[in-house]
């Protein structure tokens, strides 16, 4: 079970330096680093991050002797500032912080980005062993696991977001929310710090790719796999933190008053301003505190080169200047001010002697300051002041729980926090404490890794409820025009189209649909009208070909494209030229009105070269080049799609007001069924099946020719 793992995190578990041109290497600190550094020592791995510095030709971060291997992923200074500066740090964190307002969106720090994620991925890839979990962490990463599981289709790959998921209003904003929900869902684990997150992430996935989502348990249908999203609190080094302040001395200086402490790294979700003028409200409310109580907060500074964090500084500069100079007397200052990171043993002794921790951010993932507070309790117990807004109020209900955009009352709860009597104190500290120890650090890692290292459960196939729910309503006393693709959605796309053979159980469940007095079914298909005429024999089906240029079918008139005639001719002239150039496996298939060159058995090296060579012949023969599943279509240029073709049907059959008197139902797997997805959009129901990678107009999505079948059995047997 304990096989090596693979972390890929922006920043790697090394801090480095060149000091007079040699590279100086420190272990980085921080809660993650110091717990993920000994699971990957006890089982061997390797980490791979963003070394933060340029590395010299034939610089290795490895020393021989080292458990694990460190494997840099360098950026270019243009690199840093559009995937690091730009999209991560100035896009998604104050986006998914819901800080649309802060948030910039530019493509070009998208692109690059996204290309720095696939070199993440392609340095992940490399040597993988069977069983190996690769955990990739963040925000930074987001299409990662997309890039990986192209590089490694077998890979087991588990993701972790350490900053809030948001809600569907705000996540939408966002130009490229399908590429950044398609990236994490090639993870086979996404895991949050708590369910409201999770949460969120399922209703995008539902509402932004029309997926099938099981919300009470987390999976979501994504073709044939399933994905498992889960909370995983994330704890801290509790021991340390307990150690540390037992071992720390006091500063006799600071133990004269009584302290409310603030730490954080500088930045806007933290809320230290609002934080500031709580407590100038609190001395302006109670005045017997004027004089016995420090509020000292110590920032460090963070991504101090971005405008925002420099005017948060300014105002920060500000407020505390202000409200010294109102209250302030000769010997005592209502605020110290500390904009500087300090060390682990000072941090440590600042905590247990705080009186009163106050942990009050707008937004945040889940605060590791809180817990480190409460582990470094180790006198008389201080109070925990907690924002409701932090996700670590989720699990520490003991806290004395604030909202902090809720000036008076955040004044009024440092006010109870410090007149607090010692028994309350206790009883919460005691039950605080006794939560951290237990979820620490490495109980997080562990539950993580073996919940990556565990399949998921398979969502349970569509039931009759889910069709009732989606479709019961509408198509409930109503005729049914029903619109059905072959390949992919009938039959299980296959290698050549000749093996692509309707199975007997799904041609009885066509059947039973045709057969009914109020339904009326059409095969509409890229294939030529002749061929899916004899693929589907059932009585009573109309039939599209050739993407709708031609139909035939009871009560309609045949119908060929006019300008049809025209292009036949040069489309049989053009098959030989095709057949030509193509390559050992690939093969020209002429369908009438339309052909198609496949080339899914020929060498998958030359997959690419070939497609263009075959969309440049046929574009200069005056075709339109489409592409589909490992095949290049050519059609007439003619303005006519199945989109066109189901509109045709549909007011032929039941007149211009169709929508009135008949319900509208489609399924198709295929690009080309998105554009009869977006005449239907509003009208009809729409169902898309495959994988959640492409992109779609679709109202639904089904996963699989069976979820397919399960649909026509549910419309045949429905009242
Ligand atoms: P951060 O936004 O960095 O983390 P947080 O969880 O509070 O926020 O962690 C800050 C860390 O920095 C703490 O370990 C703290 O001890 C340390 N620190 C803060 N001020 C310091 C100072 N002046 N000197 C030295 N050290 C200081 C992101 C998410 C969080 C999530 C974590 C972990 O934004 O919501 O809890 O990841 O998943």
């Amino acid at each position: 079970m304990d096989g090596p793992i693979r972390i890929v995190s922006n920043r790697l578990p090394v801090t480095l330096q060149r000091v007079s041109g040699v590279l100086e290497r420190k272990r980085s600190s921080g809660g993650l680093v110091s717990a993920l550094e000994p699971v990957l020592t006890r089982r061997g791995g390797r980490w791979i991050g963003w070394p933060g510095l340029k590395l010299q030709p034939g610089e290795s971060l490895s020393d021989a002797d080292d458990p694990f291997e460190i494997v840099p992923v360098e950026l270019s200074t243009n690199e840093v500032n559009r995937y690091y500066h730009g999209f991560s740090n100035a896009t998604l964190w104050p986006l998914f912080h819901c800080f649309p307002s802060h948030a910039r969106f530019e493509h070009r720090d998208w692109q690059v980005y996204d290309q720095v994620n696939a070199r993440f991925a392609e340095r992940a890839a490399e040597d993988t062993h069977d069983q190996e979990v690769i955990w990739i962490h963040d925000y930074q990463l987001t299409t990662a696991p997309l890039h990986l599981r192209r590089r490694v289709p077998e890979a087991r790959i588990a993701f972790f977001l350490h900053i809030p998921f948001p809600p569907h209003d705000v996540f939408r904003m966002l130009p490229w929310n399908r590429d950044v929900l398609h990236g994490l869902l090639a993870a086979d684990l996404i895991g949050f710090h708590v369910r409201g997150y999770a949460q969120n992430f399922l209703d995008c996935v539902q509402r932004v790719l029309s997926a099938r989502v099981d919300l009470r348990s987390g999976l979501i249908e994504h073709g044939d796999r399933t994905v498992q999203v889960a909370a995983f609190p994330i704890g801290i080094d509790y021991q340390g933190f307990e150690q540390r302040a037992t071992n720390t001395p006091s500063d006799s200086e600071l133990r004269r008053q009584r302290i409310v402490l603030g730490v954080d790294r500088l930045d806007y979700t933290k809320g230290i301003p609002h934080r500031l003028r709580a407590f100038e409200r609190l001395l302006e409310l109670h005045p017997e505190h004027r004089e016995d109580v420090v509020l000292l907060q110590v920032a460090v500074p963070s991504r101090d080169q971005v405008a925002e964090y420099q005017e948060l500084k300014r105002e920060i500069d500000e407020l505390v200047g202000r409200i010294n100079g109102r209250f302030a007397t000769a010997t005592w200052s209502p605020i110290r001010y500390l904009y500087r990171s300090v060390s682990q043993s000072r941090l440590s002794a600042l905590y247990r002697d705080a009186d009163v921790a106050l942990v009050t951010p707008i937004r945040d993932g889940m605060n590791l300051v809180a817990k480190e507070y409460v582990a470094s309790q180790v006198g008389d117990p201080g109070v925990l002041v907690l924002s409701q807004l932090a996700g670590a109020s989720e699990t520490m209900r003991e806290a004395v729980i604030v909202n902090p955009l809720d000036r008076d009352g955040t004044a009024e709860s440092i006010h109870r926090a410090l007149t607090m009597e010692e028994p309350e104190r206790r009883s919460r500290m005691v039950a605080l404490q006794r939560r951290e120890r237990e979820h620490n650090v490495d109980q997080w890692v562990e539950g993580f890794l073996t919940a990556a290292r565990t399949a998921a459960v398979k969502l349970a196939p569509v039931t009759d409820g889910d069709f009732e729910a989606w479709l019961g309503g509408f198509v409930a006393d109503h005729r049914l025009a029903l619109f059905l693709d072959y390949d992919g959605t009938l039959t299980p796309l296959r290698r050549h189209p000749s093996e692509a053979v309707l199975g007997p159980s799904m041609r009885a469940a066509v059947e039973a649909c045709a057969a009914r007095e109020d339904t009326d079914v059409t095969l509409i298909s890229g294939r030529a009208l002749s061929d899916i005429e004899k693929l589907v024999p059932v009585p009573g089906v109309t039939f599209a070909g050739n993407h709708g240029l031609e139909i035939l079918g009871p009560d309609l008139a045949p119908f060929r494209h006019d300008d049809v005639a025209y292009y036949v001719g040069r489309l049989e002239k053009l098959a030989p030229r095709l057949e030509q150039v193509c390559i050992e496996g690939a093969w020209v298939e002429e369908k009438g009105a339309s052909l198609t060159v496949h080339y899914r058995e020929a060498d998958e090296a030359q997959h690419e070269q070939f497609a263009q060579e075959i969309r440049a012949l046929i574009q200069r023969a005056g075709f339109q080049a489409r592409n589909a599943h490992c095949a290049v279509e050519a059609r007439p240029p003619i303005g006519w799609d199945k989109g066109h073709a189901v509109l045709h049907i549909l007011r032929a059959r039941y007149g211009p007001a169709w929508s009135e008197s008949v319900r509208t139902v489609y399924a198709g797997d295929d690009h080309t069924d998105e554009d009869a997805f977006r005449v239907l959009r509003g009208l009809g129901i729409t169902f898309r099946i495959g994988p959640l990678d492409e992109q779609t107009s679709a109202l639904r999505r089904l996963p699989n020719v069976d979820g397919v079948q399960a649909l026509l059995e549910w419309l045949a047997r429905r009242p």
